[in-house]
């Protein structure tokens, strides 16, 4: 009797032990997983000390520079002590309309933005405007009726961009290099475009034209838009390379759409940096060791880490002070005559 007592207490203990461990468990679990959202780059929040809060309209997770971009913004966050609510518009117009409603009812202090294309805001920005609450335009730029609907922007100069990409190809054909048109015929570029209506598709384009403006001995002889997806890159490169009997360059928005067009010179032996001459922007890791191997030949910098910038303007702007209202990011053009190309630090994205 004693023994089965003791066996049920016993049991009583062990029971609640096991009931204990498995709470421990499940906390821990909890636990873990609030932390891993808050490093997460994917919808949540972040907790902040300050006592500000700053909603984030990304555009969505279409390359390695946005991912790397979305990213640089919740650490700058995190390190500031801002609150942020993050939310992702998957490349969708409507859910960004619906991210930036989403904030001003919350009453955020500032709202950070990353218009998919430039134009078509003006009203919901309005709303913005009339809610008190300041919005930071950040990596693309905006078209707007009314300036004062925003603060101000930081990030990529598309134009430049466009400008350098140019420039590279005048001073890689006024080489003497043996292409075998050189001189007798146009050299005949295919543009891969960015996002249609985007800004920084707009500028790379612009910028482009213009530096090869007075240049007779170019032609754009194709454009298309990639949607700056890997998988629009293939795509487009499969019919164009089978279409076009010669094609001397590929000047490319980004790199993700380098890398699907790479794929599908590489599928139909054709030698990529070699037999066409590629010009891409973003410089992610992939695209510098592509260049590294002579796949690429020239890579313009694009820089996604906005996030400590985004961060301070937003505090500023918080504090209710005035911030510039255009701020361009500091960039390089990394290309195949570069004497040292190994010495180039990882990229991070
Ligand atoms: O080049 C590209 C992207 O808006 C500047 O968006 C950015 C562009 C970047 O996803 O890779």
């Amino acid at each position: 009797m004693a023994k089965g007592g003791m066996g049920f207490r016993k049991g009583i203990v062990f029971a609640f032990i096991a009931v204990i461990a498995a709470m421990l468990g499940c906390l821990f679990v909890l636990l873990s997983l609030v932390t891993v959202g808050a490093q997460d780059t994917g919808p949540g929040k972040t907790t902040g000390s300050t006592g500000i809060i700053v909603g984030f309209s990304q555009i969505g997770a279409e390359s390695a520079w946005r991912k790397h971009n979305t990213l640089s913004v919740h650490e700058a966050a995190r390190e500031k002590g801002i609150r942020l609510l993050y939310e992702n518009a998957e490349q969708k117009r409507e859910n960004q309309i619906k991210a930036i409603r989403s904030f001003i009812a919350y009453r955020v202090d500032v709202i950070a933005f990353a218009p998919l294309v430039a134009d078509g805001w003006d009203n919901v920005l309005r709303e913005a405007k009339e809610a008190g609450i300041p919005v930071l335009a950040v990596d693309r730029k905006l078209e707007t009726s009314d300036e004062s609907l925003y603060a101000g922007f930081i990030g990529t100069d598309s134009l430049e961009e466009g400008r350098n990409a140019a420039r590279f190809i005048i001073k890689k054909f006024s080489s003497g290099a043996p292409y075998k048109r050189y001189r007798t015929e146009p050299i005949k570029i295919v543009e891969i475009a960015g996002t249609a209506g985007s800004s920084p598709a707009l500028g790379r384009a612009e910028g482009f034209r213009e530096g090869l403006a007075g240049h007779d001995n170019f032609e754009i002889i194709y454009s298309e838009d990639g949607d700056f997806l890997r998988s629009r890159g293939y795509e487009i490169a499969n019919r164009i390379l089978d279409e076009f009997p010669v094609i001397d360059v590929i000047y490319s928005h980004n790199d993700s759409m380098t890398l699907g067009l790479i794929d599908s010179m590489k599928e139909k032996g054709i030698r990529p940096g070699k037999d066409i001459v590629i010009v891409t922007i973003d410089a992610e890791q992939a695209a510098i060791d592509a260049l590294r191997n002579g796949e690429v030949n020239c890579v313009i910098e694009c820089n996604p880490k906005l996030g400590p910038a985004i961060i301070d303007l937003a505090i500023q702007l918080a504090e209710g002070k005035e911030i510039p209202r255009l701020l361009h990011v500091e960039e390089q053009v990394f290309t195949e005559d570069d004497p040292d190309l190994d010495s180039i630090p990882p990229r991070g994205y």
